[in-house]
């Protein structure tokens, strides 16, 4: 296996100026990413599906897509599958039904889905609908735009049929409270709670798609919007070269548009290992040498079925399968272990 060094040299004479800070941090990653990604090669992937998502419940979403993608299915179809387990699991806080609510008690929802073909559609601020991800498919595929937001995609939901109901649960109502009657009620961002979906799928006919899904930030502002449905940002799909994820701080991944700059570094010759670390390296290097609460993380497939993931800390975890194999790996983070 190639250093990270040979890696970003090769990623550089394809054409990419490769971060000074991303270099710093070579060394020390190489020994942690063989022993942490049991990654397959690439041929041997090559015609057989394969689904990718964020996170260890990412494992629950990979096996709904699994079925999608086993019975030839379409990865698009696959990965609205595996973003609607977490949109209707009430254990997870940061996604759909039993997200946590912002600063006001409301719990609102980002979702984003994007095609091989370049369509995409885009859901946000959208409150009391637990599938936001099935929503965004239909702005995709009923309506000329991309992106609904509030009580616009509300409407356009109630048109299309989805049924309304309160997403806000018990457990997510006592932690709400908890926090306000801690934080005094100031908005704060939440560094703990970082369990968006985002979920990738290559079919059988080599067809990619993606998904993303949250509610995201704790007990943020009220109207705050982060990266997940925001194409470019937290999902970019182009089904010649690759697909990417973004989970974490919205904030950074919205300022750098991560999930286009990690695509478009594929596009330019970088491996989809490269692509994240470079994309975490431009976050990170400017962060000094904490990075605080900061995190993010980034998973990507290229067309050939290689998957990439890097983090600013340790902690990311991906689940990838690809039938044979259902694997949970610990990404690398730029800050080490
Ligand atoms: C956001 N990126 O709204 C989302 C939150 C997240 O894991 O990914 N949590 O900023």
């Amino acid at each position: 296996m190639p250093t990270r060094r040979e890696f970003l040299a090769t990623c550089a004479l394809a054409g990419v100026a490769v971060g000074a800070a991303g270099r710093a941090a070579a060394g020390a990653a190489d020994a942690r990413e063989a022993e942490e990604q049991p990654e397959p090669d690439a041929a041997s992937r090559a015609g057989r599906p394969l689904v990718v998502s964020t996170w260890n419940f990412g494992v629950a979403a990979n096996a709904a897509a699994w079925r999608v993608l086993e019975g030839g299915g379409a990865a698009l179809d696959a990965v609205e599958a595996g973003a609607r387990v977490p949109e209707s699991d009430p254990a997870n806080h940061s996604v759909g039904l039993g997200g946590y609510p912002d600063r006001d008690g409301h719990v609102t929802l980002d979702a984003c889905i994007m095609d091989d073909r370049g369509r995409a559609g885009s859901v946000c601020f959208l409150e009391g609908i637990e599938h936001p991800v099935s929503v965004a498919r239909l702005v995709m595929e009923r309506t000329p735009h991309v992106m609904l937001a509030g009580a616009g995609a509300l409407r356009f939901a109630r048109e299309q049929g989805f049924p309304e109901r309160d997403l806000l649960t018990e457990d997510a109502r006592r932690a709400w409270l908890e926090w306000r009657r801690e934080a005094k009620y100031e908005p704060r961002a939440n560094a703990e709670r970082h369990d968006t979906l985002g979920i990738l799928a290559r079919d059988r006919d080599g067809r990619l798609a993606g998904a993303c899904t949250t509610s995201g930030l704790a007990f943020k502002l009220h109207g705050r919007v982060g990266d997940s449905p925001i194409v470019g940002a937290a999902l970019f799909v182009d089904g010649r070269v690759g697909a990417a994820t973004a989970t974490g701080h919205g904030e950074f991944v919205m300022r750098t548009l991560g999930g286009f700059l990690v695509v478009e570094l594929m596009r330019q010759g970088c491996s989809p290992q490269e692509a994240c670390e470079e994309a975490i390296a431009r976050i990170a290097g400017d962060l000094g040498s904490d990075p605080g609460e900061v995190q993010v993380g980034y998973l990507a497939i290229d067309a050939a079925g290689r998957i990439g993931a890097h983090a600013v800390r340790p902690g990311f975890q991906y689940a990838w399968r690809d039938g044979e194999r259902e694997v949970l790996v610990d990404a690398p983070a730029f800050f080490g272990d």
